[in-house]
């Protein structure tokens, strides 16, 4: 592995090479510009890179990183049959993520064979009736999970989630569980919706946009357009990061000529902050503790008019120390009445955050609190001022929109009902967390998972797989092979997908599909590109073969609806609020919005006011029987958080390099600052064993970590996800939210022992 100098900039030339690298590799070159050109326009597809909304400005519409996840979709590598008699289960289980995906898309579908220990090829209808049987064995409904991962269309979520429940449960375990679930809880409990307020019309009219815990650069990197027009305009971008990421520094926008082909690029932060891990929440509480001393005048008549709860989170913040702010945060006086002052003077302020905010225990308490801030300066249900939770999955929000969801509202059920004449089951289902305990305990004996890598995205990687191999019957609807087709004990299914990129044909023409971005505007998304495989179905005609083979094909005609995704719309038209019209709107082009009711300062709570949240600030970032084992450690303990490198999306490892955090053909590096590294005689490039805290006598442990000298917060540390999720223990989760504490995780560290080198990357 090399150590390069961290980037001086984000985007610029390197960007386009990379992007052309990545359509070179994907052996379509031809269909992949193509493609290129279609992404995010109307006609055209989304990209399955973020959620991040359109613009009609530019001509192109993609990033670097949305044609790295199109062109690893896109590429004319298969495996089928032959690949899966050469290598058993067991072999593959021992490969690692990246070359897992990397031997190309699966071509045909297949069932495990126990006896032998391989995948071997099965009818679609074979596997359905399988299925069927199964499924129809079970004691209760209750026993099968339905798992989603938010690429997912609306069309296929919703026909999914009517199958779960017409089969009789509401175990609808999904990626956002993982993701921005305390964004929804948050979002709800303060303003009574649990999405964003604002839309990408609104950052042209902010003069101040508050970034927390967000690696945009990497993650959303259409999102830096957008910071980019809004600092040369003279917009004041404020950044909240653990760590100093180039693209909240600076960024060169490669559709500019003269920041592409020269050194220039455009500041984007104003001001950038680096608090503790978990340490947001004191941050904001800070802020407001020194506005109120300074007598900050706030919007009354916005409190008056529009709130309820002052008095109480007055009183609150009051009782709040400052020590106990400075210690929590890291951050110093001057520093938290910088940021103060910032969003006091704004005129029109907007706060984004990702997962640096949503995934610690205090989650829920953080997000009320940025609420909390909006609601005292009237900062919210106006143009150019709101809240936006980036969403990370394309369509992960309307996923939710659709259904899956575990906890459905009373009022979807009742259309639903009103509309299909037949009960829904109303009892809450499982989360991803209660999920893989009911596998765990083997009181869940199936599993079905709509795209995704459950295997690898969920915490505690033994447990997990242990949950998973337990099942009785493991299905995976997937385009790429991954860790969640490799725990199986019994019998498993692979059944592969059409993409995204790809012409969805049945007799009654191609089909289109819809999602929702992080602004609730809806658009279609129609593949262009020929089938991989001859073999492979859509997502929606896999769904009712599954559906039609458990329940027949009445009182729901399944197959019927599934030969054209305009049926499944009328259907979500009928039962889905907001989507009335639904064929006829996602005509329009650039889709429809589907409105936000706290964006007109409409509060759907139950006092019909916004409420202000009263919170202490958590003693610690953990739990206190974590706090208690922690003690008496001898070496000191560490915070590490898992996050996303440049060469990633999610589980789909694209590649070794990090190229914004100069990290060069290596993942299992752990970022660390280096005056802590030296106090444990521990120095660059060391290989260290990385080992968490917890309550229970479990070890979980990784080793061969290559330690990396960082800008970072002392007594935190950095490292990616998923080779790290086998330290975060399965029961670490939120208060509220149950999302797996991926960015607070308490650790040690060992020198190596036998110097283990980095797992070398073999690509054949
Ligand atoms: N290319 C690419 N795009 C993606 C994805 C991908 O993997 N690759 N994933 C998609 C998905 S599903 C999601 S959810 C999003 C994720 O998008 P991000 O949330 O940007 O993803 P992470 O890499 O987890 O980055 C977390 C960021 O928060 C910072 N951070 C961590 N903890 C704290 C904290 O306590 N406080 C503060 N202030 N900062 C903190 C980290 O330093 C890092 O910059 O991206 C989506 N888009
Ligand atoms: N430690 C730690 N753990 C985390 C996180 C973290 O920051 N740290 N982040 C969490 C977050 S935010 C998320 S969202 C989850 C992600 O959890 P998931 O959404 O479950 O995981 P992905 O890696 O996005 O899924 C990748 C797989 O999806 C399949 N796939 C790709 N495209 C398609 C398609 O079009 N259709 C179908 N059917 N399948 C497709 C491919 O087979 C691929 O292998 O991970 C979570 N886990
Ligand atoms: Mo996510």
């Amino acid at each position: 592995m090399a150590i390069n100098k961290k980037a001086k900039r984000a985007g610029g030339f390197p960007s386009v090479t990379s992007t052309l690298a990545r359509l070179v590799e994907s052996r379509k070159v031809k269909d992949n510009v193509k493609n290129l050109l279609r992404v995010n326009k109307d006609n055209g597809f989304d990209c399955p890179g973020c959620a991040w909304g359109d613009s009609a400005e530019g001509v192109f519409q993609f990033c670097e990183n949305g044609a790295k996840a199109i062109a690893w979709e896109a590429t004319n590598k298969t495996i089928g049959a032959e690949f899966f008699a050469k290598h058993s289960v067991s072999y593959l289980n021992r490969q690692n993520d990246y070359w897992l995906e990397y031997q190309g898309r699966l071509s045909e579908p297949l069932k495990y064979n126990k006896s032998t220990d391989h995948y071997e090829p099965i009818t679609w209808d074979d596997a359905f009736a399988l299925i069927g049987k199964k499924l129809n064995a079970l004691n209760t409904p209750d026993e099968a999970e339905f798992y989603t991962s938010g690429r997912a269309s609306n069309e296929v979520a919703f026909l999914y989630q009517l199958f779960g429940r017409t089969f009789g449960t509401n175990n609808f375990p999904d990626c956002s569980n993982m993701c921005h679930e305390a964004s929804g809880v948050a979002l709800k409990q303060s303003i009574g919706v649990g999405k964003g307020t604002v839309t990408l019309a609104d950052f042209d009219h902010a003069d101040c946009i508050f970034v927390f815990g967000q690696n945009p650069g990497s993650n959303h990197p259409r999102m830096l357009n957008t910071l980019r027009k809004a600092s040369r305009r003279g917009c004041k971008i404020i950044a909240f990061n653990n760590l100093k990421e180039v693209g909240l520094q600076r960024f060169a926008s490669p559709q500019v000529p003269s920041e592409l082909l020269t050194d220039a690029a455009t500041t984007i932060s104003h001001a950038y902050f680096s608090p503790k891990l978990g340490g947001d929440m004191a941050v904001v509480r800070g802020m407001v503790k020194y506005l109120l001393e300074q007598e900050t005048p706030c919007d009354l008549a916005f409190i008056e008019q529009h709130t309820q709860g002052i008095d109480d989170y007055i009183a609150q913040v009051k009782a709040t120390d400052w020590s106990h702010i400075f210690d929590q945060s890291g951050l110093h006086r001057d520093e938290i009445a910088k940021a103060a002052q910032l969003f006091a003077g704004g005129k029109n302020v907007i706060s984004t955050w990702a997962m640096g905010i949503t995934q610690h225990k205090h989650s829920v308490a953080t997000i009320r609190e940025i609420v909390n801030l909006h609601l005292l300066f009237g900062q919210i249900g106006r143009q150019g001022a709101g809240l936006c939770p980036v969403r990370g999955h394309s369509n992960v929000q309307g996923n939710r929109t659709m259904g899956i969801n575990e906890q459905p509202p009373a009022d979807f059920i009742d259309k639903l009902k009103a509309r299909f004449s037949q009960p829904f089951p109303t009892q809450p289902g499982h989360n991803v967390y209660q999920a893989i305990h009911a596998l765990h305990k083997k009181h869940s004996k199936v599993i079905i998972c709509l795209g995704g890598n459950i295997a690898a995205a969920v915490s505690d990687s033994t447990f997990t797989h242990k949950a998973l191999a337990s099942a009785e019957l493991n299905v995976q609807i997937s385009t790429k092979l991954n860790r969640s087709h490799l725990q199986v004990s019994e019998c498993a299914l692979i059944l592969p997908c059409l993409g995204r990129t790809e012409i969805d044909k049945t007799p009654r023409g191609e089909q289109k599909i819809t999602v929702e971005d992080t602004f609730s505007m809806v658009h279609a998304s129609q593949g262009k590109s020929k089938p991989v495989s001859k073999h492979l179905l859509s997502e929606v005609a896999i769904v009712a073969g599954i559906a039609n083979a458990t329940l027949g094909n009445a009182p729901i005609n399944w197959q019927h609806i599934a030969s054209d995704n305009q049926r499944i719309r009328s259907l979500i038209a009928d039962t889905v609020f907001g989507f009335s019209d639904f064929n006829k709107k996602i005509e329009q082009p650039g889709g429809f919005y589907l409105g936000n009711s706290a964006a007109q300062c409409k509060w759907l709570t139950d006092t019909k006011k916004a409420m202000f949240s009263v919170n202490p600030l958590p003693e610690s970032v953990y739990p206190l029987i974590v706090r208690e084992k922690i003690a008496k450690q001898k070496s000191p303990v560490f915070t590490l958080q898992s996050m996303r490198s440049h060469d990633q999306y999610n589980t789909t490892v694209y590649g070794l390099n990090d190229r914004y955090r100069g990290i060069q053909g290596n993942r299992k590096v752990l970022f660390i600052n280096e005056t802590d590294a030296k106090r444990l005689k521990l120095n660059a490039s060391d290989k260290v064993t990385i080992t968490s805290i917890w309550h229970d006598n479990i070890t979980r442990q990784v080793t061969g970590f290559t330690l990396v000298f960082y800008d970072i917060p002392r007594g935190n540390l950095a490292a990616y996800y998923p080779e790290t999720n086998p330290l975060v223990p399965i029961d670490s989760i939120g208060d509220h939210s149950s999302t797996p504490t991926s960015k607070s995780i308490a650790v040690v560290l060992t020198k190596a022992q036998n110097d283990p080198q980095a797992i070398d990357i073999n690509v054949t």
